[in-house]
């Protein structure tokens, strides 16, 4: 468990450059597709979810949900995903998607910074947000 702080700016700053941001959505994404078949599948998406803290984040989900609802929230979760409605979330869809939700969590955090507590897990977009900030203040700045 590590506790970081982070404001709008941090995710912001993630989602905005572009090559990071892409090599982290493509290596979760890759991390997800338990079957390399290339797209993920409903489950697949699902398991995403529940590993990346997403849902803690943005949806507010807690762990008292009803199984029953967790599953309608899984399912509309996929469909917005899901553009095409192919039936699978190609890398596109998921870089698009994952953006919109990471900028609405930014929106969301707005300039007051927040202390959130997360689970070591290279997985997370948050700390991924967070670590790429820290890496920016490590560096001296020239003037
Ligand atoms: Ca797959």
């Amino acid at each position: 468990m590590g506790v970081v702080i982070i404001d709008g700016s941090t995710v912001r700053n993630f989602v905005n450059d572009e090559s990071h941001f892409q090599k982290s959505v493509d290596e979760t994404f890759a991390k997800l597709d338990l079957n390399n078949d290339g797209v993920l599948s409903r489950s697949e998406l699902r398991r995403g979810f529940e590993t990346l803290r997403l849902m803690e984040a943005h949806f507010g989900i807690d762990v008292v949900t009803p199984p029953e609802q967790l599953s309608q929230l899984y399912d509309a979760i996929f469909e917005k995903f899901d553009c095409d409605k192919s039936g699978t979330v190609d890398r596109e869809e998921y870089r698009s998607e994952i953006k919109k939700i990471l900028l609405a969590i930014a929106d969301g955090l707005g300039s007051s910074p927040i202390q959130m507590a997360l689970e070591d897990d290279s997985n997370s977009f948050l700390q991924k947000a967070a670590d790429l900030e820290a890496s920016k203040l490590q560096q001296p700045s020239s003037v």
